[in-house]
């Protein structure tokens, strides 16, 4: 393989130059913002090669058991400052590149992010290959390379509106196509029975195919010499398809079956909780993990590998159900082309996969008509029935013919039609099947899926979510970073429990006043940045309340809107003193599924409500509302670091885990939040006194449903929620208009599906605690530190090495 070019500045100006020059066609003098940030990306690629090809090399040579991570997202963020970051040549290339007179931030910012993800899940995956190449363990991330990311958000009249994501317009210096590697996918047409040798088999004789072209990128380990692999599937159109059309005269036909084929990767799909039943997603999710699994077996095993064996050199961690469809793919493979014995191929599916679930919400639990998946992939239909059988034999062994019960648990599910129940597939199929945080868990095995934990005991566990310290700590702080670095050495970065050993720290002055000038700086930086992006002023000495996430009703941005509404009523009307009040600025950023009409309310009501607030000269210099569009990776970055209270304000119950909680922890915000998701294992770790606890428990929740629901009683009862409700429903942030927030209202008032009502008043009591709190700054700061020494635990390190114990039994190769 090549050798790197010579770590020095030299050595990186002359690759530079020379990408300019032949990779760009430009002199340094002509070259632009978008040359030399080309450039500069590609000179990182050049010193990240040699090891890429070795452990491409080494990963066909060696025997060891491999990951492949199957998800259809990867929310990656900007790559050029993490594989600097990984590859030790942050500071040379800013001194080569000062050197040539270019400021390398300016070409960060040259970047469009790769925004393959929606939100938590396909976050949690890119974390999880950066930790896997930390840990120099053997994988493959396989997913889809999206022509469109998740779509960019604007504001019209403070509405959202939705641009497509045209991340490619310039192409990406990471990316690696190699269209020789295609993989042929087909789709459709039907099965047939034929006698093979005297054995009846069935095989399937599809209609049309498509070409999965693969493009490689790189996935560095944080300054360890290894480089793994992402690798993401582009559809194309195939040339036999092509020319039976155009055999048959039928031009326009045949073009438009191009596009139909090249559809397939077209998009990432926007909703993250209600999963729309969509012919075209079903055909993204074959697609990419037909052309996975064929990979492997392509890539990692010899011809003559004994079939068998896999289980010991291949392990596939389905990233919830988007890639199940492997399952059914991966026993026709077997038993239909390697012609494995069916059960033989059941007993090595099953020691195959394992399954990740990502939620609680029965909506967005996925299930394909029968109808749908039988035309689209028949022969997967009857394997899917076939597995069911053999299932449900096995039920009524052990349960006994309770019919009832086997309804329940059948994959197929029979209303409103009839279906597949991907996450029941997923469960029977997988070696183990975890949930993302120790109440989701909890919750999965004794709410979600208790017949199958019952039959099925020691398959279910739990994996906390953790959070890739290099990016959302060592990157995006460097302030942070340097002060703890100087405390305790660089090690933390791969070692995050050793952020332990700053408990101490909390108790020295000195290092408190050093942390809160660090915070301080971020905010400074956060406000360059917004002044810059959104025209934003962000002023000094506030407390910055943070949330950001997706917009769900479940995670009730609504409950933080009327908290709002309730402080900025209080001051107006004198009712409250503004010497209690301290100065906030609140920022959210949130991106709502475009046919979620309720979220997109929301939204609007917000930009509404900080339109009034932030005009108003009575809450001037106290209350300031800022909603940055378009959060993303890039934008978290700067937000997250900047934070002083983080708001994990979800119904108890239903946030699976939340990962940007951690993030905030990490970095120094305090929480206020419900007993829900990884927001229990936080405040365990961190101590009821540097964490804002507030709201009904999971248990709580469920009885107050029992008992029956009336989110009016709450209304009725509490003065501050009905003069808050009263002012947005009487038009106070509508300019009078008393319609168009009135949906909202009446939700909230007659149905209220997710308790805002039933948690308004312990919340505002939790906020007025965090207003006495962070009156005395030094014992915020002590409390912030402790937060960030306590946290260690939710580094993806430490997640990736419960997978790899628990459930991969793996081991890093070096
Ligand atoms: C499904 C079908 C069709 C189209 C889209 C989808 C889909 C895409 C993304 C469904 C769900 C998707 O993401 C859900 C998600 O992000 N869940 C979050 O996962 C995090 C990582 O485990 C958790 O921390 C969050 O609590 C959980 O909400």
């Amino acid at each position: 393989p090549v050798a790197a070019p010579p770590s020095t500045v030299d050595g990186f100006v002359r690759e530079f130059l020379l990408n300019l020059n032949s990779g760009r066609g430009v002199t340094l003098s002509n070259a632009s913002a978008t040359d030399k940030y080309f450039a500069l990306a590609h000179t990182v690629r050049d010193y990240l090669m040699a090891r890429w090809l070795e452990d491409l090399r080494r990963q066909r040579e060696v025997q060891d058991k491999g990951v492949a991570y199957l998800s259809a997202e990867y929310l990656l963020g900007r790559q050029l400052d993490n594989n600097l970051l990984a590859s030790g040549l942050s500071e040379i290339a800013e001194e080569a590149l000062a050197a040539c007179g270019i400021d390398l931030d300016v070409l960060r910012q040259q970047e469009v992010e790769p925004g393959l993800g929606n939100g938590g899940l396909g976050r949690l995956a890119a974390c999880f290959i950066d930790s896997l190449a930390t840990m120099g363990v053997p994988n493959v991330g396989y997913g889809i390379r999206y022509e469109y990311g998740i779509f960019r958000q604007t504001f019209v009249d403070g509405q959202q509106a939705e641009q497509p994501d045209a991340w490619l317009s310039l192409g990406s210096p990471w990316e690696f196509a190699h269209p020789e590697g295609a993989q042929t996918i087909a789709f459709g047409g039907h099965t047939e029975t034929y006698d093979d040798e005297g054995v009846p088999r069935s095989r399937w004789i599809p209609a049309w195919n498509v070409q999965a072209v693969p493009y490689n990128y790189m996935v560095p380990g944080y300054q360890n010499g290894r480089v793994n692999t992402l690798r993401l599937w582009s559809a194309v159109a195939t040339n036999s398809f092509d020319l039976r059309v155009f055999n048959s005269g039928d031009y326009e036909e045949a073009v438009r079956a191009q596009t139909y084929a090249e559809n397939i990767s077209k998009v990432l799909y926007p909703e993250d909780s209600t999963p729309q039943g969509k012919e075209l997603r079903l055909q993204q999710q074959y697609f990419f993990v037909a052309a996975s699994i064929r990979d492997v077996f392509d890539v990692m095993l010899p011809a003559d590998f004994e079939l068998t064996n896999l289980p010991e050199r291949i392990i596939f961690q389905l990233n919830d159900t988007h890639p199940v469809i492997a399952v059914p793919e991966f026993m026709r493979v077997l038993v239909d082309e390697k012609k494995m014995d069916w059960d033989a191929a059941w007993a090595v599916t099953q020691q195959c996969f394992a399954y990740t679930c990502h939620t609680l919400l029965p909506e967005a639990l996925e299930v394909w008509p029968v109808e749908l998946l039988g035309r689209l992939l028949p022969r997967h239909l009857e394997i899917i029935y076939r597995i069911n059988e053999d299932f449900l034999v096995a039920v009524r062994e052990k349960f006994g013919d309770d019919e009832m019960r086997i309804r329940d648990m059948s994959i197929i599910g029979e209303h409103p039609v009839r279906s597949v129940r991907m996450a029941y597939l997923a469960t029977v199929a997988g070696a183990k099947v975890n949930g993302v945080a120790e109440l989701h868990s909890q919750l999965l095995r004794d709410k979600v899926l208790p017949d199958f934990n019952e039959f099925y005991p020691g398959k279910f566990i739990n994996v906390t979510n953790g959070v890739t310290p290099r990016r959302f700590v060592r990157l995006s702080n460097p302030s942070l970073s340097g002060l703890i670095t100087d405390a305790l050495g660089t090690g933390w970065v791969t070692d995050l429990e050793r952020l332990r050993e700053l408990e101490a720290y909390a108790e020295d002055p000195e290092f408190r006043t050093q942390f809160a000038e660090v915070k301080a700086a971020n905010k400074r930086l956060l406000s360059d940045v917004l002044r810059e992006r959104d025209g934003f002023e962000v002023s000094d000495g506030h407390m910055l309340d943070v949330m950001v996430k997706r917009l769900h009703e479940y995670k009730r941005q609504m409950l933080k809107v009327l908290h709002i509404v309730t402080t900025y009523e209080g001051i107006i009307s004198g009712r409250v003193a503004v010497g209690d009040v301290q100065p906030r600025t609140f920022i959210f950023g949130a991106k709502a599924a475009p046919g979620y009409v309720m979220a997109k309310r929301i939204i609007h009501l917000i930009n509404a409500v900080g339109s009034v607030v932030n005009n108003d000269p009575r809450v001037e210099g106290k209350l300031k509302v800022l909603f940055p569009p378009n959060y993303n990776v890039t934008l978290a970055e700067r937000v997250i670091p900047a934070a002083d209270l983080s708001e994990q304000i979800s119904l108890a119950g239903k946030e699976a885990s939340g990962t940007g909680n951690m993030k905030f922890a990490l970095n120094g915000a305090l929480t206020i939040g419900t007993d829900d998701g990884a927001n229990v294992e936080i405040r365990e770790l961190v101590g009821d006194d540097n964490f804002f606890l507030f709201g009904m428990s999971e248990p709580e929740v469920e009885s107050l449903w029992a008992k029956g629901y009336k989110p009016s009683s709450f209304y009725n009862a509490d003065s501050g929620l009905r003069r808050s409700l009263d002012l947005i429903a009487a038009g106070a942030f509508s300019g009078g208009d008393r319609s168009m927030f009135e949906p909202i209202v009446s939700n909230l008032l007659y149905d209220d599906r997710f308790m805002v009502l039933a948690d308004y008043s312990a919340y505002i009591g939790a906020q007025a605690k965090v207003d006495a709190a962070y009156a005395d700054q030094d014992a915020w700061t002590r409390s912030a530190i402790l937060n960030v020494a306590r946290c260690g635990y939710f580094s993806s390190d430490r997640s990736m090495r419960d997978y790899i114990e628990r459930i991969w039994h793996t081991a890093p190769s070096f």
